[in-house]
């Protein structure tokens, strides 16, 4: 089965901003052209974080966008998300994939190229690249790769790249450009003053890209 890998990943976060909900900023991120919807709280109760799960699940399959969870395997199956994002300190890609099967869309964070291997290695279907540029969303990042380094796990690893960390839509040709498939954002949509409209530009800026 060919799994539906989105170009255009937004995170919904209520933490750097409280303006919006999760809903409400997945809403606004699909209107504007979203093609993957990644759920990342890393606080508070699981309980509530499964209620809000399913929504976005309903929400995302109405759209046909592609609905991931961050970081945790337990919400992402109580959701029936797509797919789930782990990190290098998450719980292992390999038991996730034993635990929800081949379907499921699993993606792994890198920041080096040995990050991407490893991946790989494991079973995921894409790669989530960096910081490739620096960014106060994640306060414990490693070091932004930057470009270059990014290049070399996009020439070695056969998944397809989303560059994260730092992109907007001025950046975004850079790394398109330097071989990513796609992209990933926290701020450039959630802490803008109107996201479905950060959203349509970070669309432009992906097809202009190509
Ligand atoms: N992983 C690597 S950098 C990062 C994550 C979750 C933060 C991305 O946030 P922003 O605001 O798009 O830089
Ligand atoms: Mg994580």
């Amino acid at each position: 089965m060919k799994k539906n890998i989105g170009k255009l990943h937004v995170l919904t976060d209520t933490v750097l901003q409280s303006r919006f909900s999760h809903l409400e900023l997945a809403r606004m991120a699909i209107d504007g052209g979203a093609d993957t919807i990644q759920f990342r709280q890393k606080n508070g109760s699981t309980r509530e974080m499964i209620e809000i799960a399913r929504k976005l699940k309903g929400m995302c399959a109405e759209a046909g966008v592609p609905f991931i969870v961050n970081d945790r395997v337990d919400v992402a199956i109580a959701s029936k998300a797509d797919g789930v994002h782990l990190g290098q300190d998450d719980f292992p890609i390999s038991l996730a994939r034993k635990l929800m099967g081949e379907d499921v869309i699993i993606g792994g964070s890198a920041v080096s190229l040995e990050d991407a291997q490893r991946c790989f290695a494991e079973g995921a279907d894409y790669v989530g690249f960096g910081p490739v540029y620096p960014t106060s969303s994640k306060p414990d990042a490693s070091s932004p790769s930057g470009i270059v380094i990014m290049k070399k796990a996009i020439a070695a690893v056969p998944l397809p790249i989303i560059a994260i960390g730092g992109i907007n839509a001025e950046n975004t040709h850079e790394v398109i450009r330097a071989g990513a498939y796609g992209i990933a954002v926290i701020s450039a949509v959630c802490c803008q003053a109107e996201p479905k409209k950060a959203t349509q530009m970070l669309s432009q800026a992906l097809s202009l890209g190509k």
